[in-house]
């Protein structure tokens, strides 16, 4: 197998202007451009390529997971304001829009385009190396950073090759609100998470997930070997279902010290989580969605990869 394939957001800025916790109040946004220089250390032995997507593939994209108003809205100039009308039914405004926040969603959405698109293409490790992420976005809401849903437009763009049906499988720390509303209901994509347990994590909101979907939540943290037997389970379901493709909502946030996260797995567990990942046989298509602690954000995408590169292979 041939190293990863990694498409990097170009965009600097969009930072997160302001975060409100669920009560309201304001804490520090921690989703800052830096992350990617963090996570590019960590991906040393890979290919990277520019994500250029024509502006009319983008749009078309877009058009298929937003609804055409939010999009509109999104697009408008902003200056650092909570929107509570575009955010999910019950979940507090948490994420405000600055003046570039749109440009580096765009951004990102062309980093998980051009990632599906290799992947169409038969490579068989394509990185989304992304930001801001994706998977709190729905149809017409933001949330948790997420302005556009970078994995579901990849999952899009895989089944238009024909790739069908897709796996989207969400391992952040928190639950995919956004990818499970846009997936409900679809034969030809198997959505499945595990995260922590909604009631005392971000959303803050039951999953109401649909038949079909799956999920393994954690009221308490949990140890290296039950977090991955939840990932046994969640692939044996998506193999069972004869998926051509795993779209990876990859989040970073699951380890210890991630100041949004809250359980104390250790960075090796990413050389678990690439075996695993490589023994499907399916091609890999990864879009990173969060991970925040800086000092450790590295070893996380060098583990990921140790695994999914051959030894003594590393470009
Ligand atoms: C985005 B992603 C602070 C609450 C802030 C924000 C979580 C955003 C997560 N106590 N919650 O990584 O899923
Ligand atoms: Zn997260």
């Amino acid at each position: 197998m041939s190293a990863p394939l990694v498409f990097r957001s170009v965009a600097r800025g969009g930072e997160a202007p302001a975060m409100r916790d669920r009560r309201g109040q304001p804490v520090p946004g921690l989703e800052r451009d830096i992350r990617l220089d963090h996570i590019a250390e960590g991906l040393q032995g890979c290919r990277f390529e520019e994500p250029s997507i024509d502006s009319g593939l983008l749009e078309t994209m877009l058009a298929r997971v937003h609804d055409a108003e939010y999009l509109r809205f999104l697009s408008l100039p902003h200056n650092g304001e909570f929107n509570p009308r575009w955010h999910a039914p019950g979940v507090a405004p948490d994420t405000a829009l600055g003046p570039e926040s749109y440009a580096a969603a765009l951004q990102a959405a062309c980093c998980a385009l051009a990632a599906a698109g290799a992947c169409a293409q038969g490579e068989p490790v394509t990185y989304a190396l992304c930001r801001p992420p994706g998977h709190h976005a729905g149809r017409d809401f933001m949330g948790g950073y997420c302005l556009l849903n970078n994995a579901v437009s990849a999952v899009h763009r895989l089944l238009e090759s024909g790739m069908n049906p897709v796996a989207l499988i969400d391992l952040d720390f928190h639950f995919g609100n956004g990818s499970a509303q846009l997936t409900a209901g679809r034969s030809d994509c198997f959505f499945a998470s595990i995260h922590a347990d909604t009631s005392n994590h971000f959303p803050y909101t039951p999953e109401g997930l649909s038949s079909g979907q799956m999920s393994r939540s954690f009221k308490s943290p949990p140890t290296r070997e039950s977090w991955l037997s939840a990932l046994r389970d969640v692939l044996a379901e998506a193999d069972a279902r004869g998926c051509k493709v795993l779209v990876i909502s990859l989040g970073f946030d699951i380890i210890a010290g991630d100041p949004h996260g809250g359980w104390q797995l250790p960075p090796s567990i990413f050389a678990d989580i690439g075996e695993q990942l490589k023994e499907t046989g399916l091609p890999l298509c990864l879009i990173q969605e969060g991970g925040y602690h800086l000092p450790r954000l590295a070893d996380c995408a060098a583990f990921l990869c140790s695994d999914l590169v051959p030894a003594g292979n590393p470009a």
